[in-house]
């Protein structure tokens, strides 16, 4: 791509010995556990699906796990969050149990969503989807900003307050419509919404070369919003935790939205049936080395917060709760068909 078009990002500036010393060792472990109850649910699930448990859409959310676990850690649960249908993390850093979600995955009655949505529609009581449609969470995080300023104005419609909607969406995302006519209501509105760019480089198998005009993108479309943009290494929690830190501070300070980029990467095809052939072999294993969990574990060993031994007790620890929800799955029951047609609304 010519140099116009696309221009280095400037990475937001962190001192790692202030993040680190600011989180504490506590939270630091709390977080690295975070991170690999996805990694270990992603693996186990895929497993689950390759072996025909379960059934629908597959996306795996291995690769970009600093990135969400990162805003949660600096936002607090207590927000408006929405991404696509690569929800399962989310909805596990929420709170939904493992077991919940596997058994939705399963299609058991047990299940997040009572088995009828499936691997792209999780939900919490913070989280408003899992979104099949790309684009489609866009308008949905913005309504949910401007419903945070209507009940500031009107309190008595509903005690609870929140300060942002935070909303995750892929670099495929932001040549749909829904992204610039969102941005432009929220930029006239001061609507205090957080929009989220992963960039992992691929739309499915369109790379974002081919797919967006100008780069960095947060950094170049921000400001034709009138709002602040950036880019944070989605690789790198303690970057995304300085920098999603920032923002919620500017967020809340200012009621103005946010245009931020996260560059990251999937380790896993776009989704379970996807073999990735328009990649090639050197490519992802140099994206590889930088596996947000090593750094983290690397970072960690470094500052003697942690040792290999107690990564690899932690590791089997979230492995094992993952295995526990899959048995939970199989003996769950299924969702009996008299219920097929309650919660349509079309009929
Ligand atoms: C409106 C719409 N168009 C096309 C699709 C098919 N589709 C599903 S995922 C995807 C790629 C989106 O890539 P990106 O936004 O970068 O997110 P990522 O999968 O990388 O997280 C496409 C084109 C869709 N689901 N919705």
């Amino acid at each position: 791509m010519a140099e116009e078009k696309k221009k280095q990002p400037q990475i937001f500036s962190h001192d790692l010995e202030k993040v680190i010393q600011e989180i504490g060792k506590e939270k630091m472990i709390e977080y690295l556990k975070q991170m690999l109850l996805v990694r270990n649910f992603e693996i186990r699930a895929e497993s689950a699906y390759l072996h025909g448990k379960i059934g629908g859409f597959f996306h795996s959310y291995i690769g970009q796990e600093a990135i969400q676990t990162a805003a949660l850690a600096t936002m607090g649960v207590h927000q408006w969050w929405v991404t696509s249908y690569r929800c399962h993390a989310l909805a596990l850093l929420l709170g939904a149990t493992p077991i919940e979600l596997m058994d939705e995955l399963y299609g058991k009655a047990t299940g997040n969503a009572l088995g009828r949505g499936g691997s792209m529609h999780f939900y919490t009581e913070e989280m408003l989807g899992g979104f099949g449609i790309v684009g489609g969470q866009i308008p949905i995080a913005t309504g949910a900003a401007f419903a945070i300023n209507y009940k500031k104005k009107f309190p008595s419609v509903d005690g609870k307050s929140k300060d942002v909607a935070v909303c995750f969406f892929g670099d495929g995302a932001v040549a749909q419509g829904s992204f610039h006519e969102s941005l432009n209501l929220a930029s006239l509105w001061d609507l205090p919404c957080i929009y989220v760019i992963e960039n992992n480089e691929w739309g499915m198998g369109t790379h974002v070369d081919r797919a967006i005009c100008v780069q960095p993108i947060a950094e170049r479309k921000a400001p034709g919003y009138a709002m602040e943009g950036y880019s944070f290494d989605g690789m790198d929690f303690f970057n995304c935790y300085a920098g999603f830190k920032h923002v919620f501070e500017e967020v809340k300070k200012t009621s103005r939205p946010v245009l931020v980029e996260v560059f990251a990467e999937r380790f896993k095809g776009h989704s379970v049936s996807d073999p990735a052939l328009y990649r090639s072999k050197e490519d992802l294993s140099k994206c590889m080395e930088r596996d947000p969990l090593m750094i983290m574990l690397k970072t960690l060993s470094a500052f003697n917060m942690l040792s290999d031994e107690e990564y690899k007790t932690m590791d089997k620890e979230q492995k094992e709760i993952v295995v526990a929800a899959m048995k939970h799955a199989e003996e769950a029951p299924w969702p009996d068909p008299i219920h097929l047609e309650e919660d349509v609304f079309a009929k």
